[in-house]
């Protein structure tokens, strides 16, 4: 049986612009340090190799701390390690990739051309084939199998098997041309939120390492991958292991008649312990429901209010609890504000009718003020 730690879109260096420049410089870190927990994690299983998928770097741009990290935990876990460029980080002229910068248990598929590596003490050959561009239209093992079925096969690439359509630039592989190349097993990169695929499949994406934005939900990490393989036949078991520090998470509150900031509060405060979001989760808040009319609700203060996850972030989409029809024949000063705005709160465009909502609120609010003392 052999052991690996498969991982990719690692996507070191991204700039977080999604951030403040705070939390962005943060996240960071916390992305450099997820790549070293994972590491720790592969000397301690003591895996026989790593396998990198791809997009180790966001971009070109990579600066010398991180390139001197790599190089420096790559060293020291010793076993082989296979990279193959991904789309993010093609080996072009000049690229680290291309130069003999790594420790000799590196070995880079820096070619679009399909090559293989042996590892005969463990009976084992990685195939594989790396970006030197952008974008890669070719499938390089296409029409091809591998040379000895009696191996553990594994092939390394970074590619998208889940884009279906005629302008998939990035290596468009089937699971034809996997189960028809023969491997035991392909490890993949490109695809951040990984499917989770059926155990007959032979691919595999490990998903990023640290997620970046709230499109990349929930925790991530590499997979843990052990292979046998007996008269021909092979057994894979995959198993995906946490390394990521931070999790996005979305979530929707209900409000049913709030007439506070402080119920606000409450609410999401609520959800939150419910879910389990600690100082691990970026939350992204929609208040739905209904509240009071005299309520406007400060989402910047109720964020800042919330403690016990990293960040939050909210939006306000109620309803104040109106009659309409009353309004509609109020001769007061409401009902006239309600008249002036009822064309724009029955409008065609969701963005006018919002806008005269928050205005129809904030004017009921300060009608509503009423005199303490
Ligand atoms: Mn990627």
């Amino acid at each position: 049986m052999i052991k690996i730690l498969h991982t990719g879109d690692i996507h070191l260096d991204s700039p977080f612009s999604g951030l403040d420049p705070r939390s962005a410089e943060i996240r960071k870190n916390e992305l450099r340090a997820a790549f070293t927990s994972m590491m720790t994690y592969a000397k301690m299983n003591n895996v026989d190799m790593l396998l990198m998928a791809g997009d180790i770097f966001d971009s070109e741009y990579v600066s010398n701390e991180t390139l001197i990290l790599l190089r420096r935990e790559l060293a020291n876990f010793g076993k082989p390690v296979f990279i193959t460029p991904g789309n993010h980080d093609p080996a072009i002229p000049g690229s680290v990739w291309k130069k003999d910068y790594f420790s000799d248990n590196v070995h880079v598929f820096n070619k679009p051309e399909l090559s293989s590596f042996d590892l005969d003490d463990i009976g084992t050959t990685v195939y594989g084939f790396g970006f030197s561009s952008k974008n890669m239209t070719d499938v390089p093992v296409r029409g091809r199998s591998v040379s000895d079925p009696g191996r553990i096969n594994i092939l390394l690439c970074h590619c998208d098997m889940i884009t279906n359509t005629l302008d998939n630039t990035c290596c468009p592989m089937t699971a034809d041309d996997i189960n028809s190349f023969g491997v035991d097993y392909a490890a993949l990169g490109h695809i951040h939120n990984p499917p989770s695929g059926s155990a007959e499949e032979k691919w595999c994406y490990c998903g990023c390492l640290e997620p970046r934005g709230f499109d990349e939900p929930g925790p991530k990490g590499a997979c843990l991958v052990e292979i046998s393989k007996k008269d021909g036949k092979s057994d894979v078991l995959v198993k995906r292991v946490r390394f990521s520090k931070r999790r996005y998470e979305k979530g929707e509150v209900v409000l049913q008649e709030a007439e506070t900031q402080s119920d606000v509060i409450d609410a999401v405060s609520t959800y939150l312990t419910e879910h389990k979001f600690g100082e691990d989760a970026i939350v992204s808040i929609k208040l739905k429901g209904t509240v009071s009319p005299a309520l406007v609700i400060n989402t910047a203060y109720v964020s800042r209010s919330i403690s016990g996850v990293f960040s939050i972030r909210i939006t306000d989409e109620t309803n104040p609890i109106l009659d309409f029809d009353a309004l509609d024949s109020d001769i007061g000063i409401k009902g006239e504000v309600y008249r002036q705005l009822k064309s724009k709160l029955k409008s065609e465009d969701k963005h006018e009718r919002e806008l005269a909502l928050r205005a129809l609120r904030y004017a009921f609010n300060a009608l509503s003020g009423d005199k303490a003392f």
